[in-house]
């Protein structure tokens, strides 16, 4: 049986702060649309897709933004997203704050399939930027003020006759988060991602937005033998502009599809899952080639711990 399937990345441009939710969701409906006159099985949307991107604003109070975080899902005004996937047989990945009912907040990413059952829930894990109000910088990454990291770890889901894993926008930088999934079969990885162009630690990387973001997925890719897809929320939001650049990743690490534009637009590419055994059974064979008891500090170390010094002495013979 053959297993292609036809991925898209639906990009979005920027989400104005009194946007209401049904109005960003015809936006999304209208990608839906699109993807489905494309052929495609699965379209990716970018990480917190139904708002704007509020972690720019500091609230004194940690609940200041909870208009922006989603209750349930699909609530009424994501409905007709779900109800449109169904209909046209085509399903999507979708990022959003979540409130739940106990009072924690995530930055979640949901996979749903084409008959528009949620088969999957991701909470990002990696949670960058601040938690207090920084007024140095012209605008806030207040991630960690307003999300939880997630203790739920990495998932892999058996969707769209493959194996589907999800990750959320910082997560893409780091390589555990490839091998975490990786290391369950993954076929398939989306991840969303609002990536703003001014990196404020340190602006010398401003330049290299495009670079580093392509350079982590297509590592990830080719070192774990996985098709992967980064879709952007890009453009000039509230004053801030973001990476755009969403690109569909083959196993091999190249780039298959790439979008133009830093608007609302879709990119997409037919996929081989069949590929990825090309890197999982020969350079990429883990079971064969792995050495885990030489990665140790990976799981027991958190930081850095530098090598003793040493008194100058004779080399080593
Ligand atoms: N939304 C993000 O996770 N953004 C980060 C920025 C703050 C560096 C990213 O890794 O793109």
């Amino acid at each position: 049986m053959s297993r292609v399937i036809t991925i898209g990345a639906a990009q979005l441009g920027p989400i104005a702060r009194d946007e209401s939710r049904s109005e960003v969701v015809e936006r999304l409906v209208g990608l839906l649309d699109q993807a489905a006159r494309a052929g495609c099985d699965v379209v990716a949307f970018p990480e917190m897709a139904l708002t704007t991107f509020f972690p720019r604003w500091f609230t004194p109070e940690v609940d200041g933004h909870d208009h922006y975080f989603e209750k349930s899902m699909p609530n009424p005004e994501v409905r007709p997203l779900f109800d449109e996937a169904r209909r046209l047989g085509v399903g999507f990945s979708l990022g959003y704050a979540e409130l739940t009912p106990d009072g924690h907040r995530y930055n979640t990413t949901i996979l749903v399939e084409r008959d528009g059952r949620i088969v999957g829930k991701y909470r990002k894990v990696h949670i960058p930027g601040h938690d207090e109000d920084e007024p140095w910088r012209p605008f806030q990454h207040l991630e960690r003020r307003y999300f939880e990291e997630s203790s739920e770890g990495f998932h892999v889901w058996r969707a769209f006759d493959g194996l589907v894993g999800l990750a959320t926008c910082n997560d893409r930088r780091w390589p555990e988060t490839y091998r975490e999934m990786g290391l369950q079969g993954v076929e398939l990885i989306l991840i969303g991602y609002n990536t703003p162009m001014f990196y404020a630690p340190d602006p010398g990387q401003n330049a290299l937005q495009g670079f580093h973001n392509h350079l982590v997925m297509q590592a990830g890719a080719y070192q774990n033998g996985t098709w992967v897809v980064g879709v952007a929320k890009g453009g000039i939001e509230e004053g801030v502009e973001s990476l755009a650049q969403s690109a569909i990743i083959a196993p091999s690490g190249q780039i298959v599809a790439q979008a133009v534009t830093t608007g609302d637009e879709l990119i997409t590419a037919r996929a081989d899952l069949d590929w990825c055994d090309h890197y999982k059974t020969t350079l990429f064979n883990f079971d064969r080639y792995r050495r885990l008891d030489q990665y140790k500090r990976i799981t027991t170390q958190r930081g850095v711990i530098l090598p003793e010094a040493r008194e100058p002495g004779p080399e080593p013979a």
